[in-house]
């Protein structure tokens, strides 16, 4: 996208944005939010600070702040339907560590009612009930969150869901037919992912390549909480889904790559690499790619957010990134422990640079995310919401 693109983008968005928030906001809503804060021992200065924090990593303009501001103070709350098909439910641990007390958990409970497969505290056929209760209800206005591939060999038996044995590839088609957006979240429910590997015994697949539709993927074995928390509110606040990549990822989080952003890419280039785990290299924070590591082939921003509040993400932690964002990782980045010789990476043996060649970009025949451009920016969402118009107007 060039960047005339991105300012016609970003104005026509503001446009909407405004006309939404002039149309939606709440003085109530506002002192209500007010409050909230308070009951959570947080200042209005706090949230300011949020909103610019939460702009930044959005890749969003400066003019944005005051708008996420005056978001948290709209009349409509808008529903998200979680479902879990086959996976690991690690997406949802790394979802729940958000920071306490966290705002983007008070903005959440204020525009957002959900129900939740692991996180409901009812179960059984009551939870049924609720669920089928809300898709009826909140038609066409829904955000249905995936997570988990979905088996569908043999009609999609190998994974069945509730008291009824419904298969999670029939649950996952009835539920996002009536959503506004679907968002993948974590590898598995965009790619496939770890059940997807090589023999893939189930025939599981991502839910876009599962059902055939248009969704919303942020992927990572798990994402990080502000990729899956951004992407979000990003909706819930602008009712629009955020530019994506080719692989229909927000740009705002997987728009670069780890390599390029990591902390020890000097290392990299001055020729100093890790040999063997536990050796001086290693003692010194010395470059990873001699032990496998995948930074230069994923597109992601662990370096920048990190995990677990900004604690730590895998290559500050002593770990070769294992391009877990990105498609086939498991058959296609593995060995784990072993540089990819087919990438065309070289290495600089003793000082110079990286040349980042294109090459790295184009490796794995178009999986990674390197050719960037809007992808349908906010068509996902609209073509949703005027499908559930029309319907209202039969
Ligand atoms: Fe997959 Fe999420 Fe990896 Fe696990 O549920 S992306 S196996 S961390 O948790 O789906
Ligand atoms: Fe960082 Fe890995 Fe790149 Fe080395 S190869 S600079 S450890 S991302
Ligand atoms: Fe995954 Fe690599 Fe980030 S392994 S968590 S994409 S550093």
């Amino acid at each position: 996208m060039n960047s005339k693109d991105l300012q016609s983008h970003y104005l026509s968005m503001m446009k909407d944005v405004d006309e939404r928030l002039n149309n939606l906001y709440s003085k109530e809503k506002e002192q209500e939010f007010e409050e909230k804060l308070k009951e959570n021992g947080l200042s209005r200065r706090d949230f300011l600070k949020w909103t610019s924090f939460i702009t930044a990593a959005l890749m969003l303009p400066p003019t944005f702040e005051s708008r996420i501001a005056k978001a948290a103070a709209i009349k409509e709350r808008v529903p998200i339907i979680w479902l879990h098909m086959a996976e690991c439910t690690g997406c949802t641990e790394s979802f729940l560590r958000t920071q306490e007390p966290d705002i983007a958990s008070l903005i959440f409970d204020q525009v957002s009612l959900t129900y939740h497969d692991t996180l409901m505290m009812a179960s059984g056929e009551k939870v049924e009930e609720h669920l089928e209760n809300a898709i009826e209800k909140y038609k066409g206005k829904y955000i249905c969150v995936v997570e988990g591939g979905i088996p569908t060999k043999d009609g999609g038996i190998y994974l069945t869901i509730g008291s009824k044995g419904e298969t999670g590839l029939s649950r996952a088609k009835r539920i996002t037919k009536d959503a506004k957006v679907t968002l993948a979240f974590g590898t598995c429910a965009a790619f496939g992912g770890v059940q997807a590997a090589h023999p893939n015994p189930t025939g599981a697949k991502g839910v876009r390549d599962a059902l055939g539709i248009e969704i919303v993927n942020v992927s990572g074995c798990p994402p990080s909480s502000i990729n899956m928390v951004g992407t979000l509110l990003h909706i819930l606040l602008f009712d629009k889904i955020p530019p994506l990549d080719m692989l229909y990822r927000p740009l705002w989080a997987y728009g670069s790559r780890i390599h390029d952003y990591c902390e020890r890419r000097a290392h990299f280039d001055a020729g100093e690499f890790v040999e063997e785990w536990g050796d001086e290299g290693a003692k010194k924070g010395w470059c990873l790619y001699k032990m496998g590591c995948k930074g230069p082939l994923t597109y992601n921003n662990c370096p920048r957010y990190r995990f677990n509040q900004g604690t730590n993400w895998p290559v500050g932690a002593g770990h070769g990134c294992i391009g877990c964002s990105e498609p086939n990782f498991w058959d296609t980045m593995s060995p784990f422990e072993e540089p990819n010789d087919k990438a065309g990476i070289r290495i600089p043996e003793s000082g110079g640079v990286e040349f980042t060649s294109d090459k790295i970009g184009t490796f794995l025949a178009g999986a990674t995310a390197g050719a960037i451009g809007i992808h349908a920016a906010g068509s996902i969402l609209r073509a949703k919401a005027e499908k559930s118009n029309d319907k209202e107007n039969e």
